[in-house]
């Protein structure tokens, strides 16, 4: 059929790529290429290899036009979990990921793969947009509101599930897996797996009263990985954290935590008026407080002029190797003086349309 001979196709040209960048040799790429075929023949589908996995994997990290911190690609730990069936071995898969990532603060880049959708009845779901992530609660009966606005619709899920948070600002919501048709179930993570950095600022003593606090680990789980025109529907990674992701974004977005008011209060900046800059004063203070804390707390972070740097020398290598590197100029820029940056004035970053990939999905819920 046309989607089988499709399926041929994309295995044929990733195994092709696959194979070479393993310096594996001729015999060994036509012999595994008569079996992919034959396999696709009798029964639809094929079934990676655990090398094919992991490079696999690590080929997605390096193809994301998204994502910085690309230079670190081959160092990515893939752990093969294909053969967890119910959502408690999926959790349980889960939370040795974030053991495994953690590592007392020194973390690990990990994927986790589970097994592919190719029976939809069967496929694996992670709910969760990260692992570990805030719960939100819009404002209501004259409460102000709470959390992370982003977790809103998904708290909503998790409360009808019958969790309960305790209605605060930093309540780490459960995972929530399901498999198939069938309902979700939802499993809430140990405190021990889950590290937090309350924020402190190295000069404004007084920083630490605003209450603020992040999680050390940030594991994307709602993407589908695509290696060989085989999809995996759930396959959380992460890496660690750039500052601004949390400082410029996650805590001063006007629609996420929205702090830079009580910041610039805190500095007492002049907020009836634009032109003292005070939200870029308490932008940078933020980000500042972040870099601080993750250090003190011996946590993993990088700095958005780092992670520029390395994505300059990424761009460097793969030229070398003789690869095009994809990129979308407004995600690679950073959120904070981005002109401050080589990438910045780098007008040749062009999207390309390349595989393996991480690709979003309609979420799970809704
Ligand atoms: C996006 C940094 C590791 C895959 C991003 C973004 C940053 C970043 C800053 C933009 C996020 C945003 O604006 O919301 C880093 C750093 C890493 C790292 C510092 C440290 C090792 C990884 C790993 C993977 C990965 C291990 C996958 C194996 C992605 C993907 C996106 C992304 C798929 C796009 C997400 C989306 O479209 O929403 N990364 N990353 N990254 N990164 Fe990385
Ligand atoms: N901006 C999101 C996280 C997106 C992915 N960022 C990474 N990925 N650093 C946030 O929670 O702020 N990673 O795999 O390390």
């Amino acid at each position: 059929t046309a989607s089988m001979e499709e399926l041929i196709e994309q295995a044929e040209s990733f195994l092709r790529q696959c194979y070479s960048e393993l310096e594996k040799s001729p015999a060994e790429l036509n012999g595994r290429i008569e079996a992919v075929h034959k396999e696709i023949r009798q029964t639809g589908t094929y079934h990676h290899t655990a090398d094919e996995l992991t490079h696999g994997a690590r080929m997605a990290w390096r193809n994301n036009s998204r994502c910085i911190g690309r230079l670190f690609w081959h160092t990515l730990e893939v752990n093969d979990a294909r053969q967890a069936n119910t959502a408690p071995q999926v959790a349980e898969a889960l939370l040795r990921h974030l053991e495994r990532a953690g590592n007392g603060g020194r973390i690990r880049p990990v994927m986790t793969v589970f097994r592919s959708g190719t029976e939809p009845d069967r496929a694996i779901r992670i709910w969760n947009h990260q692992l570990i992530r805030y719960a939100g609660y819009p404002a209501a009966d004259g409460q102000p509101r709470r959390g992370d606005p982003a977790s809103d619709a998904f708290t909503a899920v998790c409360r009808k599930l019958g969790w309960q948070g305790s209605g605060g600002d930093f309540d780490v919501l459960p995972l929530v897996i399901s498999i198939g048709e069938e309902p979700p179930r939802w499993f809430t993570i140990p405190g021990s797996l889950v590290q937090e950095v309350p924020l402190s600022h190295p000069e404004i003593e007084r920083f630490g009263e605003l209450g603020l606090r992040w999680y050390a680990v940030p594991v994307v789980s709602d993407m589908l990985l695509e290696i060989g025109g085989i999809r995996y529907p759930a396959a959380p990674f992460n890496g660690w954290y750039m500052e601004t992701e949390i400082g410029s974004r996650n805590l001063g977005d006007y629609g996420r935590y929205n702090r830079l008011p009580e910041v610039a209060d805190l500095l007492g900046l002049d907020r009836s008026t634009n032109t003292s800059l005070w939200k870029d004063r308490a932008l940078l203070e933020l980000n500042r407080a972040v870099l601080h804390s993750f250090k003190l707390a011996g946590v993993s972070i990088v700095d958005h002029h780092t992670a520029a740097d390395q994505f300059v020398r990424f761009q460097e290598q793969e030229r070398q190797k003789g690869r095009e590197v994809s990129g979308k100029w407004h995600w690679l820029i950073p959120p904070m003086s981005p002109s401050s940056t080589p990438i910045w004035e780098d007008n040749k970053l062009r999207e390309l349309n390349l595989s393996p990939r991480l690709i979003y999905q309609k979420p799970a819920y809704a």
